[in-house]
């Protein structure tokens, strides 16, 4: 669907005008912690206006506010969150700020660790596979939280069973005061997909069409099966089972295969 442009800029505008708000809030001593999202409102408005809103899921980035407008959070919700208010439709004043949540909005609970909304993006999507629905989860984190282990796990399972998912880095090329040369080889992390068998692209995150019409492009593929994996080479005919394994067939990375040429199985 086009982009509407005027929709996506008030988006984009009243998220910068709320987040500068909210710094000045919080250095003056009126709020306990704020988190800029500035440079973040194109990536935000442009996957934000191309999800479904109440439909699909979202787990998405702390910097995300524009996609929190985007989805139908208003103005006033998002400073009850901040404030901590018992009405903060968020959660219920008992986080801290950016730390997203919203049955009614489909939005994932974001906790402090990072990024472990990674996995419970992939476990969301995994109920809807079950449960049969179209529905696809964005899951959106930061390029430091991109090199945590927990995200090669989510990324291969989640290719593994061609969950409806997709994964979007939000590359500042910085992890607090840590820069990315130190935290990657290499700097452009989209090519990590086809490590998995997934496609990925690169997207000028400050140009919102360009987000919006790359985010349009990997929701139709998710809802469509993401491409099964490339088949791996596999250790031949040797016992892959673990011992854990033994006696009840089938189980452990072999599957059946490893069944019947085990040594000590049934
Ligand atoms: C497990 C864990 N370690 C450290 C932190 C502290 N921390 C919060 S945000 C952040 C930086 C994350 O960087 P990145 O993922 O690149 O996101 P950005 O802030 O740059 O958007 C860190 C280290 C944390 N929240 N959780
Ligand atoms: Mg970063």
């Amino acid at each position: 669907m086009t982009l509407n442009l005027d929709h996506a800029y008030h988006v984009m505008s009243t998220a910068r005008h709320m987040d500068q708000r909210m710094w000045r809030l919080a250095r003056s001593g009126r709020a306990h912690f704020a988190v800029p999202c500035a440079g973040h409102e194109a990536i935000g408005a442009g996957y934000g206006l191309a999800l479904r809103p109440g439909h699909d899921f979202v787990a998405p980035h702390y910097r995300d506010l524009a996609a929190m407008l985007a989805l139908g959070l208003t103005p006033r919700d998002v400073f009850l969150h901040f404030f901590a208010r018992r009405d903060d439709p968020c959660a219920h004043g008992r986080q801290p700020y950016a730390h997203w949540g919203s049955r009614r909005h489909g939005v994932v609970s974001l906790q402090g660790p990072q990024p472990n909304h990674v996995t419970h993006g992939v476990g969301v999507a995994w109920g809807s596979r079950l449960l049969g629905t179209d529905q696809v989860t964005w899951i959106a984190f930061g390029d430091g939280g991109a090199q945590k282990g927990e995200v090669h796990e989510a990324m291969n399972i989640a290719a593994v069973h061609r969950l409806p998912v997709v994964f979007c880095v939000e590359n500042n090329y910085y992890t607090q005061s840590v820069p990315s040369r130190l935290e990657s080889a290499r700097p452009e992390l989209a090519v990590r997909a086809a490590g998995y068998g997934m496609p990925g692209e690169s997207v000028d995150g400050m140009d919102v069409e360009a987000v919006h019409e790359a985010a349009e492009r990997a929701l139709a593929r998710a809802r469509a099966g993401a491409p099964a994996p490339e088949a791996g080479c596999g250790p031949g005919g040797r016992d892959r089972r673990g011992s854990d394994d033994g006696g009840r067939g089938g189980g452990g990375m072999g599957g059946g295969g490893a069944r019947r040429r085990s040594r000590g199985g049934p």
